[in-house]
């Protein structure tokens, strides 16, 4: 009686050895590594709003002669940017320029931060070493009323990598451009509203 237990289960072994790792899988269709841990709700949405960059240019006035002072009481170029996400973006390492063969002419201080949904004015006055300017972020260019462009930059081990870029025709004094809706919209003249929601002019 013993023997034969034995023998079946010496049996069942080599049924076993058989169905070795290669003939299961085998049996289970190709598997990739790490497939079988994916989770289902990593796969990106197409259609969702915030792919693309976390943050984008979203308003702009070029010649602004009586809409809204500085901190220092110029009325200086502004560019507002917009996060479109739900968290808080730090901006160090980010730039912004108005020349595409010198993307990185205006670095952000080191630990701006942008808050999650929120709007950051940068004023573009030239008056980034301007000791009595320590209020308020001042970037070493100006925006041009006859049009240009304006880049928002980041860099990482590949390089410079525009993040969003506006390229705008002749601006008219005290009008803002922006996108409608805020963060996704296409450029258009809107109401000016620097660190708040865009509205339709
Ligand atoms: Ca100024
Ligand atoms: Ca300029
Ligand atoms: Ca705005």
């Amino acid at each position: 009686m013993l023997k034969s237990q034995i023998l079946l289960v010496t049996i069942l072994m080599s049924c076993l050895t058989f169905l070795s790792c290669d003939r299961v899988q085998q049996m289970a269709g190709p598997m990739a590594p790490g497939e079988d841990t994916m989770d289902p709700t990593d796969m990106t949405d197409p259609t969702d709003m915030t792919t693309g960059p976390s943050v984008v240019i979203n308003e702009l006035m070029a010649d602004n002669d009586n809409t809204i002072a500085d901190p220092q009481g110029d009325y200086d170029d502004w560019l507002e940017l917009y996060n479109r996400t739900d968290s808080a973006v730090l901006l160090t390492g980010m730039y912004l320029s108005d020349k595409e063969d010198n993307p990185t002419k205006w670095a952000f201080p080191e630990n701006t931060q942008i808050p999650a949904n929120g709007y950051l004015v940068v004023w573009l006055d030239e008056d980034h070493d301007d000791e009595e300017a320590t209020e308020g972020l001042h970037a070493n260019f100006k925006l041009s009323k006859g049009g240009e462009v304006a880049l928002f930059v980041d860099t990482d081990a590949n390089g410079n990598q525009v993040l969003d870029s506006i390229t705008f025709g002749e601006q008219e004094t005290d009008v803002a451009f922006g996108r409608l809706p805020d963060g996704t919209g296409d450029f258009q003249v809107v109401q000016a509203t620097p660190g708040a929601a865009n509205m339709a002019n």
